[in-house]
Order: structure tokens, then C-alpha cells, then sequence
């Protein structure tokens, strides 16, 4: 088979090799009072490549969860002194999400209730002691799958797909608390709005096709202009542009605003006869009060109406 299908089979051992690799990024939580049991457990995720964390009780697993927040795995044992793992289970369940938290149960109990009182408490699979292991790493890798494909997916969710910036939905679900942690620190903080001077002509005379490379350039300038900062920049809708700028007052925001709006437009995108140069306008207003979100939004946008009356690549606020 090997022979017959060289590259198929390379593809395959390469597949599983991934796979495995992708274990080292997942911290799994092995709780079981029986020290023998848990470095079973322990040695056989650790073949795994996973990140492996230990703790004999229940109370002692609740502490670890919270010092090691990237645990996204918990193997727990049924029998246990201080807390079983039905009580660790549902105590999980009530600060953790299975979308975060995956738990999986196991138990030598012959009790044949014990795996449907599991997954009702919220555990996401069971397994009876003794148990083959082939079968507990199968049970293991689809929980970490299910995980990983809960990420992608909110990853899609939350980015914006021509530009790949954070997309308003993202925008509109991490702003407010952005905004009410700066409002409790004392700390400034502004709204800005960017929109693309005559993006509409552009399309009209250049095409849809060059207008999305105008707009992903322009995306990458602004990506590029705010990385490393804490300031919050997502593409909100067709050529607009939102960016929570965080720790500067309206004096800093529009001094950094008027640099961003110079930096758009050194932007050149090459074209096969010329290189196309693009504007953009910015309104930008200060965030205070307790006001709802989109009101900030709409103040900069208000501001950005007065950008573009006044004559378009500028900034005003
Ligand atoms: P102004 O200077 O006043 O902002 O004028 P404008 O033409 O930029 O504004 P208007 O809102 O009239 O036009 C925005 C255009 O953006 C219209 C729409 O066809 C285009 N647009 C929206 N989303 C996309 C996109 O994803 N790709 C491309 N190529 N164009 C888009
Ligand atoms: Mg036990
Ligand atoms: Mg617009
Ligand atoms: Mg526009």
C-alpha cells in the first residue's frame, strides 16, 4: 500500500503527525485521588504531547482551573474524599462553558447510572474503568477536536473576511468593556471613524476588484499603524472603519488620527498602467459618560459627516 500509494501515505503519517504536534498548545487537568491512577493518566496524555496539569481532589482541581485559565481539558475520576467528580463536574460547569471547558469522567464504579449522571452534571463523555486505551485517547482527541473547531469558527465569526480586521460584531462585543474599564480607571479614551474619500467613483471607474485591493491596502496600513498598541480597529461596514483608541484624550486621538490619515495617504496600490493613491476622512469624538456604545460611534460619525463636508481627507473633531 505504502508503495502503491507513496503520497497518500506520506500525507497521512503527516496528518497524524499535526495532529499530534497541535497537542502541545492544549493543557488538559487530571484529577484522581489514587496517586498510581493519576500518573497512568498523566503518562498517557503526556505520550499525547498534551500540557499536563494534576491535582488529587476536587477543591485542589476548582484552584487550578482558576491559576491556569488555558486549561481547556478536565479527566476527573468519580470516587474522591472531599468532592466526587459529579459535584467537580457540575462546580466546573457553573464558571465554564463546554465551548471553553471540555470534561470527560472516569470511573472503576459498577454502577451503571454513573456515566448518564456525568453527562447530565455536564461532562461531555464518560469512560468506565478499565478502559482500553485506544479507545480513552479517541474520546480525548474528539473533545480536542470539537475545541478546536469551536475556535475556528469563532474566529470566522469575529473577523472580517476581504480584510481580515476584526469585524463589527467583535467591535461591538469587546468596545464596551474596553470602554468601561478605561471609564473606572479615570483613563481617557475616544472614538474614531474612518471612511474611504469617493470609494464609490473608484469602483465606478476602477472596478470592485481593485476597490477591494484598495480597501484590504488600506486595512493593512491601519493594522499595521496599530499594532503593538492597545487601541481596538475593526472594518465596520463596506469602506468604513472603527478604532477605539484607548488612553488618549480627544487632543492625543486627533493628533493621531491626522497621522493615520497621512498614512493612508502615502498608501499607493500598483495598478498595470499607474499606481492608485487613495484618501480617507476621520471624524473622532471623546468617549464620556455612561452612554450606551453605539452612541460613541455616532458622535464620531457625526464628526466624520463634518470631515467630509469640509472637504474630505482630514480630520475632524
Ligand atoms: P464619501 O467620500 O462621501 O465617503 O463617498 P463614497 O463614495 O466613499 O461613499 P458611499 O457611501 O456613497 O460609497 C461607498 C461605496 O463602497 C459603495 C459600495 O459600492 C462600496 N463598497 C462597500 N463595500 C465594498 C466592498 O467590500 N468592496 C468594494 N470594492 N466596494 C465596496
Ligand atoms: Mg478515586
Ligand atoms: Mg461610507
Ligand atoms: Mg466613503
Amino acid at each position: 500500500y505504502v508503495i502503491k500509494n507513496n503520497e497518500r501515505a506520506i500525507d497521512m503519517v503527516i496528518g497524524a503527525v499535526e495532529r499530534i504536534l497541535a497537542n502541545r498548545s492544549v493543557r488538559v487537568l487530571v484529577v484522581d485521588d489514587v496517586p498510581s491512577a493519576r500518573k497512568m493518566l498523566a503518562d498517557l496524555l503526556k505520550l499525547q504531547q498534551f500540557q499536563v496539569f494534576e491535582a488529587s481532589t476536587g477543591t485542589e482541581a476548582m484552584t487550578m482551573l482558576e491559576q491556569h485559565p488555558g486549561i481547556e481539558l478536565v479527566v476527573t475520576d468519580y470516587n474522591m474524599p472531599d468532592m466526587d467528580g459529579y459535584e467537580l463536574t457540575r462546580r466546573i460547569r457553573r464558571v465554564h462553558t463546554s465551548d471553553r471547558v471540555r470534561i470527560i469522567g472516569i470511573s472503576s464504579s459498577a454502577d451503571r447510572l454513573l456515566s448518564a449522571s456525568f453527562l447530565k452534571a455536564g461532562a461531555n463523555d464518560f469512560v468506565y474503568r478499565p478502559f482500553v486505551v485506544e479507545e480513552l485517547q479517541c474520546r480525548i482527541g474528539h473533545n480536542v477536536e470539537t475545541l478546536s473547531q469551536i475556535r475556528q469558527l469563532r474566529l470566522a465569526a469575529f473577523s472580517d473576511y476581504l480584510t481580515g480586521l476584526r469585524n463589527r460584531r467583535h467591535f461591538f462585543d469587546e468596545g464596551p468593556a474596553i470602554v468601561a474599564s478605561c471609564l473606572d480607571r479615570d483613563e481617557p479614551c475616544s472614538m474614531a471613524m474612518l471612511d474611504i474619500d469617493h470609494f464609490k467613483r473608484l469602483n465606478d471607474t476602477c472596478g470592485h476588484e481593485i476597490g477591494d485591493r484598495v480597501l484590504k491596502a488600506v486595512a493593512t496600513r491601519l493594522r499595521e499603524t496599530l499594532d503593538d498598541t492597545d487601541h481596538m480597529l475593526a472594518r465596520l461596514g463596506g469602506e468604513e472603519f472603527g478604532i477605539l483608541l484607548v488612553g488618549m484624550d480627544i487632543q492625543q486621538a486627533s493628533d493621531f488620527c491626522e497621522m493615520l490619515r497621512r498614512q493612508i495617504a502615502d498608501v499607493r496600490v500598483a495598478l498595470d498602467d499607474a499606481d492608485l493613491g487613495v484618501t480617507a476622512s476621520i471624524g473622532v469624538a471623546q468617549v464620556e459618560g455612561q452612554e450606551n456604545f453605539s452612541n460613541y460611534l455616532n458622535a464620531a460619525d457625526q464628526f466624520l459627516y463634518l470631515a467630509k463636508r469640509y472637504g474630505r481627507n482630514r480630520v475632524y473633531s
